[in-house]
């Protein structure tokens, strides 16, 4: 067990739960990095509720909510830490997760602050239908990011991340990855989206995407296709999205530099801190357990 507040050692232990052979695409890193988002993502600043503090997808509402379909995966990965060092909040070591398994796979270094809190406040648990539709388009993105706080060059910044992981037919329907490396952190997710000739293609599971094979491979080498979801693909229909889309493609360090930013922000969304960035904390005041 590490001292209380020994964040370098608990970093080195996920950076240990990363590499997994029989999984996936032999990492947890883009699981990692959904789970930190999906935790932060169900912020509203209008009426400041949601957000990571609370670790509500322990629970059947937050944790069973459809759009958290395979994090269960991500949470378990991460127990035998927490059980190397009990002192650190779920929502921190699931925040502090995905920033981990960003910059171990070749990404930027996203500021991260502790102080996050497993309490639960009735009055902040967020409704489900918080997190995005990738059925949907431009309109819906604006709808959820908006709502968190964010602007459109911050929701193309962000949308990089889908340079990470794929698609599970049984998590969201969807399937396959983005890129053909997707446990390396680039801007290459930016370059495909632009150049490559996307097919809009219907699943088994009548889950609609858009899907890339290389025409030019000998059909004994075939590669898995890569794919777009639809709201991948809105950022390049709505034009003040394409711009940052091509000036991502063509700059990889501005991009490195603007989802360090974006990323960190996603994270801080609904905590309180004082200007030291001591957690301003309410546990006291209002109502509820610590579980
Ligand atoms: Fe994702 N995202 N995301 N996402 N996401 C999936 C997977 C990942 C959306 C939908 C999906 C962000 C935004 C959006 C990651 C990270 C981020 C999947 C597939 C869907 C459907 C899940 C599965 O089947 O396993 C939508 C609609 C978003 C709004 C644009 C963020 C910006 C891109 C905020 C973000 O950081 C990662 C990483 C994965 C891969 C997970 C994996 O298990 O490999």
């Amino acid at each position: 067990m590490s001292q209380s507040g020994d964040y370098d050692a608990v970093r080195k232990d996920i950076v240990a739960q990363l590499k997994k052979p029989d999984y996936d695409d032999g990492s947890a890193g883009p699981v990692f990095v959904r789970l930190a988002w999906h935790s932060a993502g169900t912020y509203d600043v209008a009426s400041d509720t949601g957000g990571s503090n609370g670790a509500g997808m322990r629970y059947e509402a937050e944790g069973g909510d459809p759009a958290n379909a395979g994090l269960q995966v991500a949470r378990a990965f991460l127990e035998p830490v927490k059980e190397r060092h009990p002192w650190i909040t779920y929502s921190d070591l699931w925040t502090l997760a995905g920033v981990v398994a960003v910059k171990e796979m070749g990404g930027p270094d996203v500021k991260w602050l502790p102080g996050r809190t497993d309490f639960v406040d009735d009055s902040k648990l967020p409704p489900r239908g918080r997190l995005p539709d990738a059925a949907q388009g431009a309109d819906h993105l604006r709808h959820i990011f908006y709502r968190m706080g964010f602007n459109d060059q911050e929701i193309v910044a962000l949308s990089g991340a889908h340079n990470l992981g794929r698609g599970h037919k049984d998590r969201s329907g969807f399937d396959g990855p983005w890129v053909n490396n997707p446990t390396r952190f680039s801007n290459q997710y930016f370059r495909l989206l632009l150049n490559l000739e996307w097919k809009p293609t219907t699943l088994s599971n009548g889950v609609k995407q858009f899907n890339y094979s290389d025409p030019d491979a000998p059909a004994d080498e075939k590669e898995e296709p890569l794919m777009m979801l639809p709201t991948d693909m809105s950022l390049l229909s709505d034009s003040s999205f394409l711009l940052w889309v091509k000036k991502y493609a063509d700059d990889k360090d501005l991009f490195f530099q603007h989802f360090a930013d974006v990323f960190g922000k996603l994270l801080e969304l609904g905590i309180k801190r004082d200007d030291k960035g001591s957690v301003i904390n309410t546990d006291n005041v209002r109502g509820g357990y610590v579980s």
